[in-house]
Order: C-alpha cells, then structure tokens, then sequence
C-alpha cells in the first residue's frame, strides 16, 4: 500500500491518491474505516520508545483472551514516554477523530499491542461494546490502530468487517466471516468508526511480533475507557500542549460539565492553558449568547 491510500476494499482494490479528510470521513462513513499515513522517523521512535519499554518494564502477556496470552500490552502511553504525546494530536489522524465525532471529543485510551508468535484471534468486537444503546447509532468511539511495525495476515494484522458500524448488533467473538486483515506497511493508521467489528488477528508466523497502538477517542461527555486524571501527573499535564490538556479533559465540556468547584480540572492540577471558570459563557443576563461557540 502506498502513502495517504483508503485502505483496500474488501474486492482488494486500491484506492489512489492521497485523499482528503472529506474524503476519509466519507470513507469511514460508508464502510467503517480508513487509513491514514504518518512521517517514517516519527514512526521509529514510537516503535523503539514501545520496544525499550518492554524490556525496562518487564511487560508480560496477561492471559486472558481479550488481552492475549502470547500479546505484550501498555496501557497509560502518555505516562510512559512524551513521545506518545505527539499520537492523540497528530495532524492526519486527530480531524479524522474529531471529524466523526466532534469538537469536544476526548482520548478515551492509549495502548500498545505487541502480538507474539502463536497468538490466537483475539475475539470480534467493538469498542462501543459497553454501551447500552440500540445499533446501529451515530460514532461514540473512534479507534485508531497504528500499525508500528508491518501488520500481515500472518503476523496478527487487525481484523476488520467492512461495512459493520451499521449492523443491528455486536459481533459475536468467533464471527469471523466476513473480516479481512488490515495489512499495511509499518506507519499506517487504521481510522475506524467505533462500531466497526474489529480484533487482533491471529500470529501464525514463528518469529515475528506485530506492534500496534490503539489510540482512542470518544464524545466529550462520555466516561472514557482508561482513567487519564489518576493516570497522569499533575506536573506531566501541566507540561502537554493544550490541545493534548483539553483532549484529556482538563477543559470543559462545552464550558460546562466536567468541573471541580466551579472551575476545569486544568485549574486544579496547575495547567494555565486549560485553566477555565465554569459557566462563563452565562455571565451575561442577555438570553443572547447562551451557549459556547
Ligand atoms: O491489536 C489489534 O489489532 C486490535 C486490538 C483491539 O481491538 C483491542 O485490544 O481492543
């Protein structure tokens, strides 16, 4: 696959070019996914910070399906290493999320996924699992699955159903059917809608470990999947980026919900970017201007 390319249809076929992000929206719209590309050297020192970790860590399989009982996993990335900062606000992947979602979405989780030779399929499912709404409903969720290393059918590349964010149901954990293997080359960024049926591929290869990162966004209001305000230092947030602050929640809400004592949580913790009184939008008595931009 060459650089900026929607991902494969499910014929195989390509699509060239390096498309818009009207075009990508359209993409993840109609068939649930799409795939960006991100700069090599950025890629490397992703793909080595996950590599050194693990050895520093001494991280170890978890053992149970979902988390793999041959797959590496790092959860919290943004606490590990700063250059995990540059994922959730990297520019051809961020529009994407706040394209389907919206202006006020939030990270929901960062993690990596390093499958190992002899790995199982992971089990089918989406992200939007937990949520009690009846499908097919608008994106809650969007996932993106950066692909560190090259993911090949053989060596657990993520499985996906086309066209899945629209089915009535969740997918049962051995459905397989239907999904193909989102090869791409080390440097691809799978977009997918959240209610797109996903899993990790199965690692039949003898020697090769698959690094992925899923780094995950959700609406603003919802609760998140990994919990970022106890995860991260007060000082380590004082010294990300706004966008980075406001995209863990640090802001407000649409100027509203979310806040401690009558100010944002970037108040609480130091950091001056996200620092924000609550209800400022209301401090007029004119019914004009109500609402935050
Ligand atoms: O590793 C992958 O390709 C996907 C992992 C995944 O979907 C998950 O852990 O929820």
């Amino acid at each position: 696959m060459v650089d900026g390319l929607i991902h494969q249809s499910s014929e195989g076929t390509i699509v060239p070019g390096r498309p818009s992000v009207e075009q990508h929206l359209k993409a993840i719209d109609e068939q649930g996914y799409t795939v960006v590309t991100i700069e090599p050297e950025l890629n490397r020192r992703l793909v080595d910070t996950v590599r050194r970790l693990e050895e520093e860590l001494d991280v170890q399989p978890k053992m149970n399906r979902a988390e793999g009982y041959h797959t590496k996993r790092m959860y919290n990335l943004l606490a590990k290493d700063r250059v995990f900062w540059e994922m959730p606000v990297h520019e051809q992947v961020l529009p994407l999320a706040t394209g389907v979602l919206d202006k006020w979405a939030l990270l929901s989780g960062t993690t990596a996924m390093n499958i190992g030779p002899g790995e199982d399929l992971q089990g089918m499912h989406t992200d939007e699992g937990n949520i009690t709404l009846p499908r097919p409903h608008r994106a809650m969720m969007v996932v993106t699955i950066w692909a560190l290393t090259d993911f090949t059918a053989d060596n657990g590349a993520t499985r996906l159903v086309p066209g899945s964010h629209r089915a009535d149901r969740e997918p049962r954990p051995d459905e397989i059917e239907d999904a193909i293997a989102a090869e791409m080359p080390a440097g691809s960024v799978l977009v997918m809608h959240g209610g797109t049926w996903h899993c990790g591929g199965p690692n039949a290869t003898t020697d090769q470990w698959r690094i992925g990162a899923n780094i995950q966004y959700c609406l603003g209001w919802m609760r998140s999947q990994q919990n970022h305000y106890v995860g991260l230092s007060a000082d380590e947030v004082a010294a990300m980026p706004k966008r980075l602050q406001q995209l863990l929640g640090y802001g407000l809400y649409k100027g509203a919900m979310g806040h401690v004592d009558g100010v944002s949580p970037g108040a609480i913790v130091g950091a001056e970017a996200t620092t924000q009184r609550a209800y400022q939008y209301s401090e007029t008595r004119s019914i004009q201007g109500l609402r935050p931009a």
